[in-house]
């Protein structure tokens, strides 16, 4: 009997040391509290449907038909010398997954009478694809209506022409009417962000070339990796020659690494797969940082992998996202608690602060998803209520700084809260329609059935 006693107090001696290993491996107790959740989600989703309402009005009210509306001076603003209907594009399939059929509506109308890409203008080719392809691409699959695939179509032949270099890896401007391209000196989110689009749209014209272009661009890109398989964040597209050796997850790189994996579950590309599994390892190997409080992803040299600042932010947020999807739970959840002490620290993330010092780098904050896509996705694959906690306090928080009468803004810096007179249209696209998905259970759109393009927008998969 004292042996079975003894045997038991070690068993449990043995489990409670590691669920505390464990714990602190995952940076889990940190990261919200312990106490019983209590997160409401249907209060929650109303919540934030009720938010891109308020700012959804306030495009209405003042900026109507342009890309944008400036929250503060609440003038409307345009990218370039004709509006893409930025705003109303990319919002289309958030109007759709809350239920907000007249806004939808409106939108539609709007888009079939004025979006017109036929026009002399010469448009950043990333962000044009990212967007408004992207966005009509969604359009389509959950609307239906043929007139948003005539238009993504007509776009697509028109960007296409942004890849027409020496190496197959796209220019990073291209004139929507003339086809004239600039811009060489490039990097891989602007070289490999496209198969995602350009894959679906293939998939629904029954024409491959799309698939083909972007395929042949991120293959390019591959190519250039250094031995040790680090992808630079400087690149020439015209001779593949490295302009700047720097390694790393954040923003000029971020979506080139995240296509590689949602191209190859999306459409099942062998190729893919096979690109992505050296690549994973060495941003795990090199660029990984483990400190005593977390794990980050700093910054290296691809040659060397020596890391060389120890920089984190927003934008390297969205990489707890991309290791769930790399099944990899253990990294993304310890990620995800570092993302979330990011977040806290000042009550809303900076756009860089240094890893190990915790000082803000760059204090501003422009609206931007990643941490609330960080959390959206750990709730999938987790359902873990503490998911439900995180992306309240955070989005109770962006409420609580970021709200304007008619809109939200940006915040110049997030030690002072001052504001800025700038809200991205991906705080429709992305921003609030995570945040109402983490809540959401109406069941409308199941995360295993969909990948979602860098800019939120939701493809069927199969
Ligand atoms: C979005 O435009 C896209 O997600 C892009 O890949 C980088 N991040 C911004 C929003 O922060």
């Amino acid at each position: 009997m004292k042996n079975i006693l003894c045997l038991s107090a070690l068993v449990l001696l043995f489990l409670i040391s590691t669920f505390a290993a464990i714990a602190q491996a995952t940076g889990t107790t940190a990261a919200v509290s312990d106490k019983t959740l209590t997160v409401n989600k249907k209060e929650m989703a109303a919540k934030v449907k009720a938010e891109f309402l308020h700012a959804w009005n306030g495009y209405k009210k003042y900026a109507w038909g342009y890309d944008a509306l400036k929250p503060l001076s609440k003038e409307p603003h345009n990218w370039y010398k004709k509006s893409l209907l930025m705003t109303p594009v990319v919002a289309f399939d958030t109007m759709i997954l809350m239920g907000l059929t007249e806004e939808a509506g409106e939108a539609k109308e709007l888009i079939f009478k004025d979006l017109d890409f036929d026009v002399d203008m010469e448009v950043q080719n990333f962000e044009v694809s990212i967007r408004i392809l992207g966005g009509l691409l969604s359009a389509y699959e959950l609307d239906g209506d043929p007139r948003f695939l005539t238009l993504a179509e007509d776009l697509g032949k028109r960007l296409m022409k942004a890849f027409n270099s020496p190496t197959g890896m796209p220019y990073l401007y291209v004139n929507l009417k003339t086809g004239a391209t600039s811009g060489a000196n490039s990097n891989p989110a602007e070289i490999g962000t496209y198969l995602v689009e350009y894959g679906t749209l293939s998939k629904h014209t029954k024409d491959p070339v799309y698939y083909k272009t972007a395929m042949k661009a991120m293959t390019a890109l591959y190519a250039f990796r250094s031995p040790i398989n680090l992808t630079a964040e400087g690149i020439n597209i015209e001779t593949g020659k490295v302009t700047s050796p720097i390694s790393h997850i954040s923003g000029y790189i971020d979506s080139y690494l995240e296509y590689i994996l949602k191209g190859s579950i999306l459409f099942n590309d062998k190729q893919l797969s096979e690109m992505w599994v050296p690549t994973i390892d060495a941003v795990n190997k090199y660029l990984a940082d483990q400190t005593p409080d977390g794990l980050w992803y700093g910054h290296a040299d691809m040659y060397t992998g020596k890391i060389s600042e120890t920089s984190y932010g927003a934008l390297d947020a969205f990489f707890s996202g991309t290791l769930v999807m790399n099944k990899d739970l253990k990294r993304a959840v310890a990620l995800q608690n570092s993302n979330y002490a990011m977040w806290m620290q000042n009550g809303v993330e900076p756009e860089s602060m240094n890893c190990i010092t915790k000082e803000v780098e760059n204090g501003a904050y422009i609206l931007r998803p990643e941490n609330i896509e960080g959390a959206y996705y750990l709730y999938q694959y987790t359902h873990d209520e503490r998911y439900l906690e995180m992306g309240a306090n955070m989005f109770n928080n962006l409420v609580k700084y970021c709200r304007t009468d008619d809109a939200y803004a940006a915040l110049k810096d997030v030690r002072t809260k001052e504001k800025k007179d700038y809200m991205e249209s991906f705080f429709f696209a992305e921003t609030l329609k995570y945040a109402f998905l983490l809540f959401d259970e109406s069941g409308k759109l199941d995360f295993n059935k969909v990948i979602f393009n860098t800019e939120a927008h939701p493809y069927k998969r199969g």
